[in-house]
């Protein structure tokens, strides 16, 4: 197994960023893309693992789709003009291509096979598919097919009213695009607000989409008006040297081109009140997506109680959240996020085993951690468990840790974040 080590010596972050594209807004503009007749371009595309393996399933249903750098430009005959695939289509590691896709397949004229890597196989997908079954959807696998891979057998499905038990938007995005195909008007009412991207990116496609509080409605047999898609950057990126910027004293960094969408900015709020220094300086983009410049400085910080509906707008944030909790002075109480367990790991128990190794003081709780700080973190060989947020997590631990770190299995991280070490070196001053 590869392992990279990491070590700086009073390590300093200075600079400008310009984190890649947001992963789930690349997804959804591809998905949208290609259920549209004619041409989409996006620019700002993430050219991460995961996004690429969308793109190379729709190459599969016989969508045209050029990629050079972020710009991806698609030639779509349109949902209708998809043509059965001859393989399986393999979605990796990425459990938002594969819960959104078993939405959009279920109402499409295809019949195909889902696979993932090893870490995804082991993913719940039931949640996804009892919405789906109820609108009449047929998706089949071993046993109760909950997890991959799952043979998907598209028809003509209908609306449904549901209520979701969990706060999920590849739950949510799955049904809406099952809705999309479907016959009459389908409800959603969500259990907690969770990030908002499909409903946004299906308007700027032209379809029509109501939103009221948790309420979502949605009339299906609507057609699609392709359109060019901009895609800011990704804010759970950006988290990791937001964090960074906040523990290490003199630092100052400014993220530029950053996505500020509300429900995806839970993270920014977290670090304002655990007394670190972000000033959002511009804010643009107010129709699709809004993105600005965010500034972030070193401060002293302190615990805080993470939970309720703060925890869908930082989900994934929440890694490098205990992290920088173990700097923190205090107290921090992460609870409400059992959702963690069924991530591309048990991120709870990942968390806290590898903070452990550090020498922080976390006690793992059943829906999160109790982090207690500040402490002095050492070298050691951590694992990242394929997961490229604990992987990320390791990496910006060694900027605060005395000694080396060791980080199994670095790879992961190109699923979301191909340039990472180049930034982090650019930013401390290495490259
Ligand atoms: O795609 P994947 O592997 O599920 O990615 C993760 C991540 O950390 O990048 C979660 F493991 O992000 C999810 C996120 O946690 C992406 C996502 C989306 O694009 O809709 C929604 C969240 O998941 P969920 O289950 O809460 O809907």
């Amino acid at each position: 197994m590869e392992t990279k080590t990491v070590e700086f010596s009073n390590p300093v972050l200075h600079g400008k960023l310009k984190v890649p594209g947001d992963k789930s807004i690349s997804h959804r503009a591809v998905m949208l893309g290609s259920i549209a007749s004619g041409q989409t371009n996006i620019s700002g595309f993430l050219p991460g693992e995961d996004c690429l393996c969308t793109i190379d399933i729709f190459w599969k249903l016989g969508v045209t789709i050029d990629r050079e750098g972020d710009q991806v430009t698609i030639n779509s005959p349109g949902i209708e003009g998809w043509k059965s695939p001859d393989g399986p289509l393999y979605a990796g590691n990425s459990g938002t291509t594969a819960r959104l896709m078993l939405g959009i397949l279920a109402g499409s004229n295809v019949k195909s096979v889902m696979t993932g890597d090893s870490y995804l196989s082991k993913r719940p997908m039931r949640r996804v598919i009892g919405p789906l079954e109820k609108m009449g959807a047929c998706i089949t696998g071993e046993g109760d097919a909950d997890r991959l891979p799952l043979t998907i057998v598209g028809r003509q499905l209908k609306c449904i009213d549901y209520e979701m038990p969990i706060a999920s938007a590849q739950v949510k995005s799955g049904i809406l695009f099952g809705a999309l195909q479907a016959e009459g008007e389908t409800r959603i009412v969500e259990k907690s607000g969770s990030r908002d991207h499909t409903e946004r990116m299906l308007r700027q496609f032209g379809a029509q989409i109501e939103t009221n509080d948790r309420e979502i409605r949605i009339t299906g047999k609507q057609v699609l008006t392709s359109c060019d898609v901009i895609v800011p950057g990704d804010i759970s990126s950006a988290a990791f040297f937001m964090a960074a910027a906040a523990m290490l004293p003199e630092s100052e960094v400014s993220f530029v081109n950053v996505g500020l969408n509300p429900s995806r900015t839970g993270m920014i709020d977290v670090m304002n009140q655990m007394g670190a220094t972000v000033e959002i300086v511009d804010q643009k983009g107010e129709n699709g997506e809004p993105y600005g410049t965010v500034n972030v400085k070193s401060a002293s910080l302190h615990g805080i109680e993470i939970g309720g509906d703060m925890i869908p707008r930082l989900i994934d944030e929440l890694p490098i959240i205990a992290l920088m909790a173990t700097q923190a002075a205090g107290k921090t109480v992460i609870k409400d996020a059992e959702e963690l367990r069924v991530k591309e790991t048990d991120r709870i128990a990942a968390v806290t085993s590898e903070l452990k190794k550090l020498g922080a003081s976390v006690e793992e709780t059943e829906d999160g951690m109790i982090i207690t700080g500040p402490t002095k973190l050492s070298g050691a060989t951590l694992q990242s468990y394929g997961d490229h947020r604990i992987g990320m997590m390791s990496a910006i631990a060694a900027l605060v840790a005395e000694g080396p770190i060791q980080i199994e299995d670095p790879s992961c991280i190109a699923v979301s974040y191909p340039n990472f070490f180049d930034d982090l070196y650019r930013l401390t001053g290495r490259s």
